[in-house]
């Protein structure tokens, strides 16, 4: 097969005069059956560590991907050196079809969104029940975005030995929303078995704001141990807080679990308005007796009614309001 109309190798003699041999250039270009599959560990600055078998092997991507990207989670397929040596690098020749992508932009407005993770089918949405004190909206947030990607939402409460949990469960409690209440001083005595319980066999990413525990928590579950946090009381901003994604193998071939960098909000600008509404189970029966094409926003819109005759927290009609309007914003530029 030729690419070019006439034989390549005259494009590569005039452009690289000193270019190796003049065999047709098709004819020593991999063919790529002797790819070994693996997943994608964690991505940093165009580097990959890729779990082949049970070796951590250094990739990039091959230039024939163009600007399709490998994503933590990802399975793909490496050819070169599948060592693991240090300084050894091995090429990502094909990103498989991913059975699930998780998907954020920096905010409502963000064009440009970003993949987080393929392939997880859960997401814990880590929350701190004080120091960062909690924010619905941002769990809101995130549980949108599970849905919108076909993920499981588990809500994590850390850092109970701060603040009760109680506040928050009375809104969250209603969604049948599984959940684990956690603290630091737990992992120490072993209390980490009920978080173990909804890991097990699940690919699982944790998502969250910065120095709400999600390391201190992965690293409670692993073996492997990572850096932890010290966020700035002052400044808010973190000392040794997470800057990439990395997954992790549970213990005894259990699932993974992927630590993700704090973020500072969940932008969904990504996630068509109609579909933000799915998100909220316990306001979406009441939808039912909105007009047709209701915004949820208008006054005839039946979700008031829904909330004041008990079936729904008021907080909860409040977030869904407020993130089709920053939706809204958007559609009018
Ligand atoms: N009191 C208390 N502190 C905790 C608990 N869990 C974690 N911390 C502290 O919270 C800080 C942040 O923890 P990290 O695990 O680094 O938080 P993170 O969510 O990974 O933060 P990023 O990597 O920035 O996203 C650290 O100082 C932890 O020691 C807890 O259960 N109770
Ligand atoms: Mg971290
Ligand atoms: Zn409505």
């Amino acid at each position: 097969m030729r690419r070019y109309g006439k034989n390549p190798d005259e494009d590569d003699i005039r452009v690289r005069p000193n270019s190796r041999g003049t065999r047709p250039r098709t004819s020593i270009r991999p063919k790529h059956e002797d790819a070994a599959e693996g997943m994608v560990l964690t991505v940093d600055r165009g580097r990959l560590t890729v779990l082949v078998e049970d070796r951590e092997v250094t990739a990039m991507k091959a230039r024939e991907l163009g600007r399709k990207s490998a994503v933590v989670g990802d399975r793909v397929a490496v050819v070169g050196d599948l060592s693991g040596v240090k300084d050894t690098l091995a090429r990502i020749v094909r990103v498989e079809s991913r059975s699930s992508v998780l998907r954020r932009t920096a905010d409502d407005t963000d064009p440009y969104e970003r993949v987080v993770v393929a392939n997880a089918d859960q997401l814990a949405i880590v929350t701190a029940l004080a120091d960062p004190e909690p924010r619905p909206r941002m769990i809101d947030r995130c549980l949108v975005a599970a849905y919108d990607a076909g993920l499981t939402p588990l809500l994590v409460l850390t850092k109970s030995d701060l603040a009760p949990a109680e506040p928050l469960l009375e809104t969250y409690g209603a969604l049948d929303l599984p959940y684990v209440v956690t603290n630091r001083e737990d992992f120490l005595t072993g209390g980490v078995d009920q978080i173990r319980e909804r890991l097990a066999g699940h690919v699982t990413a944790l998502v969250g704001h910065s120095g709400v525990g999600k390391t201190t928590l992965v690293n409670a579950l692993v073996e492997r141990q990572r850096t932890t946090g010290v966020v700035n009381a002052v400044t808010g901003r973190g000392r040794h807080t997470t800057t990439s994604a990395l997954a992790l193998p549970l213990p005894g071939d259990s699932g993974w679990v992927i630590d993700t960098p704090g973020v500072r909000s969940f932008g969904l600008a990504h996630i068509d308005p109609s579909r933000v509404v799915q998100a909220f189970p316990d306001l979406l029966p009441g939808t039912e007796e909105c007009p047709r094409g209701c915004s949820h926003d208008e006054p005839d819109c039946a979700l008031d009614a829904w909330v004041a005759a008990g079936h729904a927290e008021p907080a909860r009609l409040d977030s869904l309001r407020r993130l089709l309007a920053t939706r809204e914003r958007r559609e009018g530029d």
